[in-house]
């Protein structure tokens, strides 16, 4: 049997998020500096289009970012269409400790963000410029299944098999803390958000049980509650996979035909350190790492398999 994970990233892409989190934990870090570490590799990883810099902007042309963070002891913070700054899960971080709320938006979340300290930066890369002049040609929005499967692949700027990351990770206490962080759907309109930022949709963790995080279609996750239904499947006595399924197949039976064409993943990681995911459509990986920091990446099943 493998050794149990101590942290847990959506996609192949979470392998250096993951070493960045158990860099972390065998610092001293708690659960909640491992998912922060993690989720700042991918947004300052200019070459994945669905997280902070180089992120797909909306069809206005503009980068938006949706992040929120969640602990053992159910602090939580999160913001919604944030511009300009990088590293939205820092900032997430920030709202859960300095401010009496939980979640910011928009030009509130930037001047915040500001004040804090943060630095201002376009995060409009050239390549993901020229992936939405591109879609402008037909403005059709038509939100694909995994990057992976589609022809942005070849777009220049395209997602390749890039997506939205969560993370799940324990420490050296045992208290789990996760992360979400986003660019949200490509080309979405302005002001949209989905369910990265929201807990309960994008990410839960309930530390008597274990966390779980998702990513495709925020509009499809957030009608199931997706991550705190997981949680609760785990707490009913599933594994993580099974939870997951679960999740997913009560989805497919709410929303019938208009789930499809549609992707939603879902990966959790119990208290016990056992990881599962499962998605909608095949093609979703995970990354999965010990307390060594030995990663191995995993394929989930799909219900459309
Ligand atoms: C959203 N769930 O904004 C995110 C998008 C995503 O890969 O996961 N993209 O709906």
């Amino acid at each position: 049997p493998a050794s149990p994970a101590v942290m847990v990233s959506t996609w192949d892409f979470g392998a250096a998020a993951n070493a960045a989190g158990v860099a972390a934990r065998s610092g001293g870090g708690s659960a909640l500096d491992m998912v922060e570490a993690g989720g700042r590799v991918a947004e300052a990883d200019e070459s994945n289009s669905s997280v902070g810099l180089g992120g797909l902007p909306d069809r206005d042309g503009r980068v938006t970012l949706d992040a929120c963070v969640m602990t053992w002891a159910g602090d939580i913070g999160a913001v919604c269409a944030l511009e300009d700054v990088v590293h939205a899960v820092s900032v997430a971080r920030r709202v859960m400790e300095r401010t009496p709320h939980t979640m910011l938006v928009g030009e509130g979340a930037r001047t915040f963000a500001i004040d804090q300290g943060f630095e201002l930066q376009n995060l409009l890369t050239p390549r993901a410029e020229a992936a939405w002049r591109e879609w402008l040609k037909t403005a059709d929005y038509a939100p694909r299944i995994n990057s992976e499967n589609t022809d942005w692949r070849s777009m220049p700027g395209g997602p390749g098999n890039h997506d939205t990351i969560g993370l799940l990770a324990i420490d050296a206490a045992n208290r789990m803390a996760g992360a979400c962080t986003t660019s949200g759907m490509a080309f979405k309109m302005r002001g949209r958000v989905g369910d990265s930022p929201i807990i309960g949709a994008g990410l839960y963790v309930d530390d008597e049980v274990g966390g779980a995080t998702a990513t495709g279609v925020g509009e499809d996750v957030v009608r199931v509650a997706g991550a705190h239904s997981v949680v609760e499947a785990m707490r009913a006595g599933l594994d993580p996979t099974a939870a997951c399924r679960r999740v997913i197949e009560r989805l497919a039976r709410l929303r019938g035909s208009k789930v499809a064409a549609s992707q939603v993943a879902l990966l959790a990681l119990d208290k016990q350190g056992r990881a599962g995911g499962f998605a909608l459509q095949p093609g979703f990986t995970y990354a999965v790492t010990d307390a060594a920091g030995h990663t191995r990446i995993e394929r989930a099943g799909a219900l459309f398999e």
